[in-house]
C-alpha cells in the first residue's frame, strides 16, 4: 500500500525553470558576464542536473578557466542566482502547476505522508513552499531531501534514497512524481514507482521508464494511487 508521496519541485510542483535562467543570466549580468542562457541553450544545459553542475559544465565546454578561478566564480555566482531566485519566488513570480494544490490538500486528508526529493537548493525549496502554503507548508511535508544534503545529485538515487531513509518508508509504501528522465531514473534506481508529468523544459526528455506518465498535474488523482498498487497498470503518453 502506497502512504508516502515524494514530490520532486522543480518543473513538478512548479515550472520553475525559466526563473533558474533568468536568476542565472541576472546573476552573470551583475558579475559583468557577457554570458547569455537563452531558452535552448538552457534546454540542453538542464541534462546537468544542479546549478552549481550547470554552471560547471558551462565553464568547463564554452567559457574555459583554471580550476581554482572556476570553483570561487562558480560559488560566487550559484550564491547571487539562489539570491535573486528566492527573491523573484518570495514576490510570487512562480505559482504551483494546476492540480497540485488540490492533490497536496487531498493526499494530506488522506492521511498519506509528504516528502520533497530534489536537486535544487534548499532556501529554493522552503521559499516556494511558503509562498505556496504559508507556514502551513511545515506541518504538510514531513521531509525534505535537497540537493547538497547528498553527494550525487539525480540521476543518481541518492536524493530519493536519502528522502526514504527520512521517511524510514521502504520503497514500496513510496511513488515519486517527477517531470524529468533525470528524475525518473534517480527515483527508479531508488526502487520507486514513478509518475512522470511532462513539463515545459522536459517536453522532449524519454520518460518511458516511469511506471505512468501524465499529461499534466491536473491529471494526478489519489484514485492512481490505488491504481499503482494493483499490477499490469498500462503506461500511457
Ligand atoms: C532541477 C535542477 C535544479 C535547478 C536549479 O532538477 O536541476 O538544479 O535547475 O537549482 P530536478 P540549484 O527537478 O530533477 O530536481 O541552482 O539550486 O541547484
Ligand atoms: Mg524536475
Amino acid at each position: 500500500m502506497i502512504s508516502a508521496i515524494i514530490f520532486d519541485v522543480d518543473g513538478t510542483l512548479a515550472e520553475t525553470e525559466d526563473q533558474h535562467r533568468l536568476a542565472f543570466n541576472a546573476a552573470f549580468e551583475q558579475a559583468g558576464l557577457d554570458w547569455h542562457w537563452d531558452e535552448a541553450l538552457y534546454r540542453e544545459l538542464l541534462q546537468v542536473t544542479g546549478g552549481k553542475e550547470r554552471l560547471m559544465h558551462f565553464i568547463a565546454t564554452r567559457a574555459p578557466l583554471p580550476q581554482a578561478e572556476a570553483d570561487a566564480l562558480v560559488g560566487r555566482l550559484h550564491a547571487a542566482k539562489t539570491a535573486l531566485y528566492t527573491e523573484a519566488v518570495r514576490a510570487g513570480a512562480i505559482p504551483l502547476r494546476p492540480g497540485i494544490t488540490e492533490f497536496v490538500e487531498a493526499a494530506a486528508a488522506a492521511g498519506l505522508t509528504l516528502a520533497i526529493a530534489t536537486t535544487t537548493s534548499l532556501p529554493n525549496i522552503t521559499t516556494l513552499l511558503e509562498s505556496a502554503f504559508g507556514a502551513r507548508w511545515r506541518a504538510l511535508f514531513a521531509v525534505i531531501a535537497a540537493g547538497d544534503m547528498v553527494a550525487h545529485k539525480k540521476p543518481s538515487p541518492d536524493v530519493y534514497q536519502l528522502a526514504l531513509d527520512k521517511l524510514d518508508l521502504p520503497a514500496a509504501a513510496c511513488v515519486a512524481i517527477e517531470d524529468s528522465s533525470n528524475g525518473v531514473a534517480s527515483a527508479r534506481a531508488a526502487g520507486l514507482r514513478v509518475i512522470a508529468v511532462r513539463s515545459l523544459y522536459t517536453s522532449g526528455d524519454d520518460l518511458s521508464a516511469a511506471t505512468l506518465v501524465l499529461a499534466d498535474c491536473q491529471n494526478l488523482d489519489l484514485a492512481l494511487l490505488a491504481e499503482l498498487d494493483r499490477a499490469g497498470l498500462p503506461r500511457t503518453a
